[in-house]
């Protein structure tokens, strides 16, 4: 028997919007512990909270913290995340380790979609997703993210995926796995620090209540996994594609020669590409994590209307 119960712990905050039926937004902590630097992993994650608050949803940042699978954080446990070297990258193989061992665990979008869906939340808002790496057809690496987004059925607002990954490649895999791939406000898939990867979506759905109709015609028709809501960085803030495009190559060649291997590879290239732009590539990372965090607002407060219909 689940004993579901043993594991999930809500915040206050989160338990009085469950109560009042009020629309959630979950947040991944792998972004956090090790997406970004400190203290901007920390800020982001304090504003990107307090969007989704002046959106009129509530937050639901989660994390494995003392044995629990924490939905919603005290302002105290993002700085712990946010602070801590040995904090694990959790995704679905490390649930029952670090849960077990009452580690501290910062989820990834795979972890994040498995502790949402089992906390009842539909929507989840992140920067970007894993995917098939470039190379994959010898390393095998490809992100647990894509078979997550298979098989859990939730929402993923995302900036699409970086130039790090085959971008190609994880279209293609999403598509065999049947996950649906939604762009808003433009038809082309964005490639996170970019408005444009060269490749479409597969529906461009602009608003909120467009997409949650969406969804919530996938899942009564009985077609469990998740659905990708890609949502191109702000003009304004992307970067120029050259730069990022030689950047890239670079931190792929070092990563290449330094044998970074298995989970190491995505914190590696992320902060890599960080320091090869001064900082600039987190601004971007940045603005578009608060763009998707407007737009999940919106779907998850569009996704009740839908339900209670
Ligand atoms: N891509 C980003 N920023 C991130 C991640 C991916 O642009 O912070 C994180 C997410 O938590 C994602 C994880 O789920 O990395 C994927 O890691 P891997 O490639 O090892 O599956
Ligand atoms: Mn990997």
């Amino acid at each position: 028997m689940t004993q579901l119960q043993n594991f999930l712990l809500f915040s206050q905050e989160v338990l009085a919007a469950r109560a009042a039926g009020k629309a959630i937004v979950a947040l991944e902590s792998t972004i956090i512990s090790h997406g970004m630097p400190y203290p901007q992993n920390v800020e982001m994650a304090r504003e990107v909270e307090q969007i989704i608050r002046d959106g009129g949803a509530v937050p639901a940042t989660i994390a494995i913290i003392d044995g629990k699978i924490c939905v919603g954080l005290s302002p105290e446990q993002l700085e712990l995340l946010g602070t801590s070297p040995d904090a694990m990258k959790v995704s679905r193989r490390d649930l029952p380790f670090v849960l077990s061992q009452r580690k501290l665990g910062a989820t990834t979008v795979a972890a994040t979609m498995i502790c949402a869906e089992l906390a009842g939340i539909t929507v989840f808002v992140t920067g970007g997703i894993g995917g098939v790496h470039r190379g994959a057809e010898t390393s095998f690496d490809i992100s647990a993210d894509l078979q997550e987004l298979a098989q859990t059925s939730v929402a993923v607002v995302c900036a699409g995926v970086k130039s790090i990954l085959d971008i190609g490649l994880t279209l293609e895999y999403l598509e065999t796995h049947g996950v649906p791939v939604i762009s808003v406000g433009q038809e082309g898939f964005p490639a996170f620090f970019t408005r444009e990867s060269g490749f479409k979506a597969d529906f461009r759905l602009d608003t909120a209540a467009e997409q949650a109709a969406f969804i919530d015609t996938k899942w009564q028709l009985g077609l469990k996994g998740g659905v990708i809501v890609s949502n191109p960085v702000p003009a304004a803030q992307a970067m120029p594609k050259e730069e990022i495009d030689a950047i890239t190559t670079q931190a792929l060649q070092e990563a290449d020669a330094g044998g970074v291997k298995g989970k190491q590879v995505t914190p590696f290239l992320l902060s890599r590409i960080k320091q090869l732009t001064d900082g600039r590539s987190l601004a971007t990372n940045i603005a578009l994590v608060k763009h998707n965090a407007q737009v999940g607002t919106a779907l998850a407060i569009a996704m009740r209307a839908v339900v209670a219909r």
